[in-house]
């Protein structure tokens, strides 16, 4: 049984993953570093810091906490302005319509996001008061692939993990939600690679698919 969808939010509800790989292009590019966009699906779902210690694994120097905690501040600070311009469009294809679809049928949805700005990009794409639970960044000690993210939405929805559906665009989160016990819906290209059942290239069929599993 279905009871609960958990969603991912950056490349899952929203393109943020284009922002943040931009972000970190800039300052890679700024510190003579090689980052692509290759490089760039290993930082998906996995948090700021452990981001940046993967991107500094190219440099040929070592950095200071103290330079760390300022290029983190930086990529930051670039990464928001591109969030200022996010509006309700941005919202992926077929979200709103899957959304509608769950709440009709009685499931309760979350976020469960590794950002520390997952509040506020909900707040820009008017999804504030839309979800039933939402896990961020701020309330985790352990990011993705660390189940912590997405057990601790299922604690909040109060719907066992084994009846929760996760929707996730990065193999750390296909594994956090596989470590948490749950079925997971994979989205786009970065997960191509993992073993899980189903493998989507937007929500489009998630209805038919939530079914499916509901029926197994
Ligand atoms: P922030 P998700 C993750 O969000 C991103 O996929 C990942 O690339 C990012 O480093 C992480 O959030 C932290 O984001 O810098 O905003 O705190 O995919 O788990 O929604
Ligand atoms: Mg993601």
């Amino acid at each position: 049984l279905v009871k609960a969808v958990i969603f991912d939010l950056d490349g899952v509800i929203v393109s943020t993953d284009e922002y943040h790989y931009r972000a970190w292009k800039h300052i890679a590019d700024d510190e003579s570093i090689y980052f692509d966009r290759e490089y760039n699906d290993r930082l998906r779902g996995v948090s700021r810091k452990e981001s940046l210690d993967i991107i500094l694994k190219n440099a040929n120097r070592s950095y200071t906490l103290r330079e760390k905690e300022e290029l983190l501040l930086r990529k930051n600070d670039l990464y928001r302005k591109y969030l200022e311009e996010l509006s309700h469009k941005d919202i992926l294809p077929y979200v709103v319509r899957t959304i509608k679809m769950l709440k009709e049928n009685g499931i309760k949805i979350a976020i469960g996001s590794s950002s520390k700005n997952a509040k506020f990009i909900l707040s820009k794409l008017g999804l504030d008061d839309t979800f039933d639970a939402i896990i961020d960044g701020t309330m985790i000690e352990k990011s993705k692939p660390d189940p912590e993210v997405f057990l601790s939405a299922s604690n909040l929805l109060q719907v066992n993990p084994n009846e929760c559906v996760v929707v996730e665009d990065a193999i750390a989160g296909v594994e956090s939600a596989q470590q948490a016990g749950m079925q997971v819906i994979g989205v786009g290209h970065a997960v191509i690679g993992t073993n899980i059942t189903y493998k989507v290239e937007n929500l489009r069929n998630i209805a038919e698919i939530i079914q499916e599993i509901t029926e197994n």
